[in-house]
């Protein structure tokens, strides 16, 4: 089957006693049994929810894996992984990253005594400079969120070997329509659902995907046992989401590449930051990794003024200004105060993230409305 088509049908049926075409939300949060234990597949939402069920199994497909499992957030979901750890495992981590990550991993983590190393993973080969024999995992963001660094996932995997150590890739810029790290031999796929899957800004959700049954029981202890998990609402709500990803992203990557050439031929900008420009010290792998660029960007006003970047973002009115991406409506975002506010000022600025850059999540508008509108904003500076 096609991507295209997974999306819509990849391992869905019709709801089995009805023939409804969409799952029904099974608002319950429990099952009748016959007899102690003599159930139907469900005794406990926490545990199995037939609505979380079907997402599960249409995630998994669309990654190209054999299991899928959703949790109440994305942070829920990078949790639960972090969670097949035990003190004194270790972590090499992408340095550019989503900022809750950063904090789970720094602030909730390292409490445990699980120690990260957070590198420039663009360069595959400094993994072999960080690990060791209590290396356990390896943590890609790729594109990452939000200087939209490309990590070659394949160059990734070839530096361990066959070693025992987990490769985890988030995958919510990209989604499964532009790349399926699973196919690349990555263990586990991460997405934040709220994002690209959702697609519709109106759920907050994680999911992962894994190959491996194994891996799968383990996570799926987790999910159930630490209960971080999604109800059937928000379940239905990203299932119906991802039946339009591919047209979705079809758009935001066409919209998204018109808006790079257009901001990097500016003569008020800068930087721009997009895989999908030959300027990104990037742009190779992406070509070779991925199906399309994405629809997202990172730029830099000339003169790196935080004033002017906070100007441009205040006066965009298409462009609503606010935490997320993803949906389709374009989204504007000052990185530094707020998706990668709790990332130490040293460290972000290490990373690129500067007090003057700006991030878009370009939705699915019409792209002379949403040009017209950075036109207008940066014309202000
Ligand atoms: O917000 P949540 O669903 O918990 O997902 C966390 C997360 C994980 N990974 C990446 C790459 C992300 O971008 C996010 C969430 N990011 C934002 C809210 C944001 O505006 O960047």
């Amino acid at each position: 089957m096609k991507f295209n088509t997974k999306t819509i049908h990849g391992n869905q049926q019709h709801d089995p006693s009805t023939g409804a075409v969409m799952p029904p939300i099974y608002q319950t949060s429990t099952y009748a049994q016959s007899s102690p234990g003599q159930h139907k597949g469900y005794e406990y939402s926490r545990s199995g929810n037939p609505t979380r069920t079907a997402l599960e199994n249409a995630i998994a497909s669309l990654e190209g894996g054999e299991f899928g499992l959703a949790f109440a957030s994305g942070l829920a979901a990078i949790d639960a992984v972090v969670k097949l750890l035990k003190p004194g495992d270790e972590v090499i981590a992408t340095n550019d990253l989503y900022g809750g990550t950063y904090r789970l991993f720094t602030q909730v983590f390292e409490k445990y005594q699980i120690k990260f190393h957070f590198v420039n993973l663009s360069d595959a080969s400094i993994v072999k400079k960080y690990l060791n024999k209590n290396t356990k995992l390896i943590w890609i963001e790729t594109p990452t969120n939000p200087m939209l660094h490309i990590i070659d996932i394949k160059a990734v995997i070839d530096q361990i070997g066959n070693k025992d150590i987990l490769v985890a890739v988030d995958n919510t810029f990209a989604t499964p329509y532009l790349q399926q790290p699973l196919l690349m031999g990555a263990d586990i796929v991460m997405h934040s659902a709220t994002k690209y899957l959702g697609g519709h800004s109106d759920v907050v959700m994680g999911v992962l995907a894994v190959h491996d049954k194994d891996l799968a029981d383990k996570l799926y202890f987790i999910q159930n046992a630490s209960g971080a998990v999604c109800g059937p609402m928000d379940s239905f709500l990203v299932l119906r989401g991802i039946k339009t990803l591919h047209v979705r992203m079809q758009r935001h990557v066409e919209n998204a590449t018109q808006i790079a050439h257009y901001l990097e031929k500016h003569p008020k900008i800068d930087k721009v930051y997009w895989p999908g420009l030959a300027s990104h010290p990037n742009h190779d792998i992406a070509q070779k990794q991925m199906k399309g660029f994405g629809g997202m960007l990172s730029f830099q006003i000339k003169g790196n003024s935080k004033d002017d970047a906070v100007k441009v973002l205040e006066n965009l009115t298409i462009f609503t200004l606010a935490e997320s991406l993803g949906g389709v409506e374009s989204l504007c975002g000052h990185p530094a105060s707020m998706t990668h506010a709790s990332i130490p000022k040293v460290e972000r600025e290490k990373s690129g993230i500067t007090d003057s850059l700006i991030r878009l999540s370009v939705g699915i508008e019409d792209v002379t409305d949403l040009i017209k509108d950075l036109e207008t904003a940066i014309g202000l500076v």
